[in-house]
């Protein structure tokens, strides 16, 4: 019997051996009563397939029946690997398979609402093509979200997905063996963990509770219940209202909450030594082909990254942007108008970075620092969640932090107010009623260490890793303020 054997591991080495594939009939390409070329693929991976009649193995009848097979069917193939002397165009594997046997598992419907090759083009194969006078389908994305099953089979499509489980497998394993603690949290909860407006409401059996924004509350209680280094891999419900390219109503989110000696560097250090060893696994050899996979529909540049992680005040990186304006204000005078309008929202010093500053400022890192990958440290506390622990010199200043890649957050992070009275405050003077979150507050009252933690978007870590423009594509069945289907 042959051994079953995957698409992508079809090589020259296996020459004149008899293999068993199973995968989808990508093209059937029918070429004479007496021959026809399948190409099957399997997770991005094609093969192209030769069946001819042979006396004995294969007859007419059979060529026939594979002639009529549907794009997509699920199909089963017995054959042997040849090694023809020519490049084989339209397949990912430079070997054939002569067909022996071919059993149809599964037949798709003729038509398909999009097709793969359609799905698959890039942007610019599309242009060119408009330039030599060819039209060609472009899929937009509502159409392949609205069929994201076959959306998902593109190269592209599959690659997206590897890098992610490859994300959170590594985030998982250098956790663990950095002795924290996989947790589950609740994800239906009394009250609001991050305060805003984006909650889900809903009624619970009577009592009013949210989807959770955050493991914020139950990863800190979990150090108070003395596990001292925890993690959690989860969905994150936020009730967003505008429809950005980077906000989901649902995400994962990929949590670390830890005790500390003495300072919020070392769950930085945590950050660092995590992101560094999780970017050199993506850029190893098992990840390569998705990368490529992904680039050559969406072409991107490799992400720079330094060996220790730069990080960067708050109040420097504000410094730098005002510095950044001034020098394009001698460069334009059209540039000037918008610098004006840009550096008044952006100059105050105690003010959040807006979406637009956040992106210049990862310009400028990467011209001063040669990095896309940056921690800036230390915001003004008025603009951070009321669990944040206020600097001990300055508390007009937090112990935080936000994480970039190529200009946008990815993680964000801090110290945690560990003593009760204070977060009582803290949360009060946010506008939080804190009788939904009393027995939070109360676990601070039984002895609480110092402690910090953060949170990361495992879909915006894939989206800017790859120079994706947006968060649907990496999120498998995006949620967003107009959609909850499929
Ligand atoms: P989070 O707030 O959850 O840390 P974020 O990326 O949404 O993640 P914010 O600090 O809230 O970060 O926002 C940074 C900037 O992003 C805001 O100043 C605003 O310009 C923009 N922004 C945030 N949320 C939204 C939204 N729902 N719609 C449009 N723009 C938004
Ligand atoms: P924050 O609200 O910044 O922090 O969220 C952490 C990270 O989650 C991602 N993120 C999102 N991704 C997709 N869609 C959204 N609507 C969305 N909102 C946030 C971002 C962000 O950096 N409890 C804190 C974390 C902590 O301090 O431990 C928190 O939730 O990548």
């Amino acid at each position: 019997l042959s051994a079953w054997t995957k698409v992508r591991e079809l090589n020259a080495e296996l020459k004149d051996k008899e293999i068993l594939i199973r995968g989808r009939a990508q093209t059937v390409r029918p070429v004479s009563k007496n021959m026809a070329f399948v190409v099957v693929r399997e997770s991005g991976f094609t093969v192209q397939c030769v069946v001819t009649v042979q006396p004995e193995i294969v007859s007419r009848q059979m060529v026939k029946f594979i002639s009529g097979l549907t794009s997509e069917s699920i199909v089963e193939v017995q054959g042997i690997v040849s090694v023809p002397n020519v490049a084989i165009k339209g397949a990912t594997q430079q070997v054939e398979v002569q067909v022996r046997k071919l059993y149809c598992v599964n037949r798709a419907l003729p038509t398909l609402p999009i097709t793969i090759e359609d799905a698959s083009r890039s942007e610019k194969e599309i242009e060119e093509a408009s330039k030599a006078g060819e039209q060609l389908v472009r899929v937009n994305q509502d159409t392949r979200l609205n069929n994201r099953v076959i959306d998902l089979r593109t190269p592209a499509g599959q690659g997206i997905f590897q890098i992610q489980s490859e994300v959170s497998y590594v985030f998982r394993e250098f956790l663990h063996t950095e002795g924290f603690v996989e947790i589950h949290t609740p994800k239906l909860i009394a009250g609001s963990s991050e305060g805003g407006a984006a909650v889900f409401r809903l009624d619970y059996k009577g009592q009013p509770a949210c989807l959770a924004q955050s493991p914020q509350l139950h990863k800190q209680m979990a150090i108070a219940g003395d596990f001292g280094r925890v993690f959690e891999v989860g969905p994150v419900f936020r009730a967003e209202d505008s429809y950005t390219h980077r906000h989901l109503c649902e995400f994962t989110g990929l949590d670390v909450e830890m005790e500390i000696k003495s300072h919020y560097s070392e769950v930085m250090d945590v950050v660092d030594k995590l992101f560094v060893t999780m970017f050199d696994r993506l850029n190893e050899q098992k990840c390569k082909p998705y990368l490529e996979a992904v680039a050559k529909q969406h072409p991107f540049e490799p992400l720079k990254y330094l060996r220790k992680t730069l990080r960067l005040k708050f109040e420097e990186g504000i410094q730098m942007l005002k510095l950044g304006f001034l020098y394009m204000f001698f460069s334009s005078n059209f540039v000037y108008v918008n610098t004006l309008q840009d550096a008044g929202e952006v100059v105050d010093p105690y003010g959040d970075l807006n979406t637009e500053a956040e992106r210049k400022l990862g310009n400028l890192v990467l011209k001063k620092y040669g990095t896309e990958f940056y921690i800036l440290y230390r915001y003004p506390l008025a603009v951070r969640p009321f669990y944040t622990m206020p600097c001990h010199d300055d508390t007009k200043y937090s112990n935080s932090f936000d994480v970039f890649i190529r200009g946008e957050e990815i993680i964000s992070g801090a110290q945690r107010v560990h003593v009760p009275d204070l977060l009582e405050e803290r949360a009060k003077a946010c506008g939080i009623d804190v009788s939904t979150i009393s027995t939070y507050i109360d676990a601070f009252r039984y002895g609480m260490p110092l402690h910090g933690g953060f949170g990361v978007g495992l879909e915006r870590v894939v989206m800017l890793f790859c120079g994706l423009k947006n968060i649907r594509m990496t999120s498998m069945f995006p949620r967003d303020p107009r959609r909850i289907a499929p």
